[in-house]
């Protein structure tokens, strides 16, 4: 009887232990399921212009397309700057450069010596990494490498990559990164692109099956403009469509892999770039828009975007006024986690509108900062340009020789956008994309308004010669200047 008990017993708990395991794992299963992988490819200076999927015409980008066509093409997604800091900052913070007090470029200056993003801020892998997920970045940091301002300090457990940009006639920006160890020196330009690929593969190999974050910014197609020769000629364009191919070659690289690896549908992927193109430097184009790169016309700040969770959000075209600040809330919501509440964030979750493909946008107004320069605000189709002097630029827009704006043609105003404005201006997106005619004095309340809410928002967020109520002031003098 003793014996037959213990028997019962024993098997009583092999059972029992046997069930507890089975009901873990399923619903660690469950949870795997449910919150998705989410992979950000980050393009480097990639115009609204540049892809066959935007209307490119000398381009072929068939991997992106494609990505475009089994997800959302964005048309009206907008960075929160047109140069390369201030824009991966304010993604990574989902806040306003300005507030998260990384409005200006990181440039290899001895001042910039302390300029990391600050430890304070918390960032989209801060919050995954705590919700369990592995996080990694590959690729382009530019957001400092002073000790707290490296990727490893930001939430990100491994990085592979790059301090800022590429640049042989530096020391250390030629050099790979593992974590805060450099692992190749002097590397080639062209080597990079391939191997940040490979290496995205492998991380997503070895954690497919776990919820995983991969952070992946591409140096294309910023500077130099350095295509591998098996993609030289290979576009109708110039050397830059040819690098343009290669990055859509290398997109097609990592979506295959996902495929592959079964996670088409448990992986959010999304593709943006992180401002406009260099037009009068290096190429590129931004379609429709005016200006480009440096400048807070359409052409810096809004970009390419497209985002794809097959069976989850559905395919089509989306034409809300959105904001890259948006990933960290909805991103935080897809994983389970709270969205801080110990300090502004500007985006907002944009799940329901990613459910059904459309919806209102989540943006009462949109900022457009050039350096610490408030300089124009969006309001749905309405977008007001408010003076500024060529004393108020950062670096990378002074010396501009731009007329102060006088007529009613703004035409070919191209990369040089409006440096200089001595009086507001308003524009009408919805008819006219471009930027091309002023009817401020057609609309005297919108102009009230938006000068209104300029006031407001220069109070919070500061301007040139203004300290904002909650702004992040950078820790060095004239932030404005190189020197
Ligand atoms: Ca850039």
């Amino acid at each position: 009887m003793d014996f037959e008990l213990r028997i019962n017993r024993t098997m009583f708990a092999k059972i029992y232990f046997a069930c507890l395991f089975l009901l873990c794992f399923s619903s660690l299963r469950l949870i795997a399921q449910d919150r998705p992988n989410v992979i950000i490819l980050f393009a480097d200076d990639l115009g609204y212009g540049d892809l066959s999927c935007y209307g490119a015409q000398d381009v072929n980008t068939p991997h992106i397309d494609r990505l475009a066509q089994e997800g959302i093409r964005f048309t009206d997604f907008q960075v929160a700057s047109s140069v390369c800091s201030p824009s991966r900052a304010a993604l990574l913070t989902g806040r306003y450069p300005m507030r998260n007090g990384y409005p200006v470029a990181q440039a290899e200056i001895e001042k910039h010596k302390d300029y990391g993003l600050h430890p304070d801020e918390i960032t989209i892998a801060d919050i995954l990494l705590k919700e369990g997920y592995a996080t990694m970045a590959i690729g382009k940091w530019h957001l400092g490498f002073n000790p707290g301002g490296q990727p490893i300090d930001h939430g990100f457990q491994n990085f592979y990559g790059l301090q800022s940009n590429w640049l042989s006639s530096h020391p250390a920006l030629d050099d790979v990164y593992e974590n805060r160890t450099i692992v190749k020196e002097n590397v080639a330009f062209e080597s990079l692109i391939g191997d940040y690929t490979e290496k995205a593969i492998e991380y997503i190999e070895e954690n497919k099956e776990n919820p995983f974050f991969l952070y992946l910014a591409y140096h294309s197609v910023h500077s130099p403009i350095l295509p591998n020769d098996a993609f030289i000629g290979t576009s109708k364009g110039s050397l830059y469509g040819d690098f343009v191919q290669e990055l859509d070659y290398y997109i097609g690289q990592l979506m295959e892999s996902i495929s592959e690896n079964g996670l088409d549908e448990e992986t959010l992927v999304i593709f943006l770039s992180d401002n406009g193109p260099a037009i009068c430097h290096f190429g590129g184009s931004a379609g429709p828009l005016n200006g480009g790169k440096y400048t807070t016309m359409e052409g810096g700040f809004r970009i390419p975007a497209i985002m794809r969770w097959k069976g989850q959000i559905p395919s089509g075209i989306n034409n809300t006024l959105l904001s890259s600040m948006n990933l960290l809330p909805t991103i935080a919501t897809l994983a389970g986690a709270e969205i801080p509440e110990d300090r502004i964030i500007d985006g907002k979750d944009i799940m329901p509108l990613l459910k059904t493909g459309q919806g209102d946008s989540p943006h009462e107004y949109l900022y457009y900062y050039n350096g610490t320069n408030l300089q124009a605000i969006r309001k749905g189709k309405w977008k007001i340009h408010l003076p500024r002097t060529s004393e108020d630029q950062p670096f990378w827009s002074k010396n501009a020789k731009v007329k102060p704006f006088g007529g009613a043609n703004l035409k070919n105003i191209s990369c040089k956008g409006l440096e200089v404005l001595d009086r507001p201006i308003l524009f009408n997106l919805d008819n006219d994309m471009g930027e091309l005619t002023d009817i401020s004095a057609a609309h005297p309340e919108v102009m009230e308004e938006l000068l209104r809410e300029a006031e407001r928002v220069r109070a919070e967020l500061g301007d040139v010669h203004l300290i904002g109520s909650d702004q992040r002031v950078p820790p060095f003098e004239n932030i404005q200047e190189k020197n």
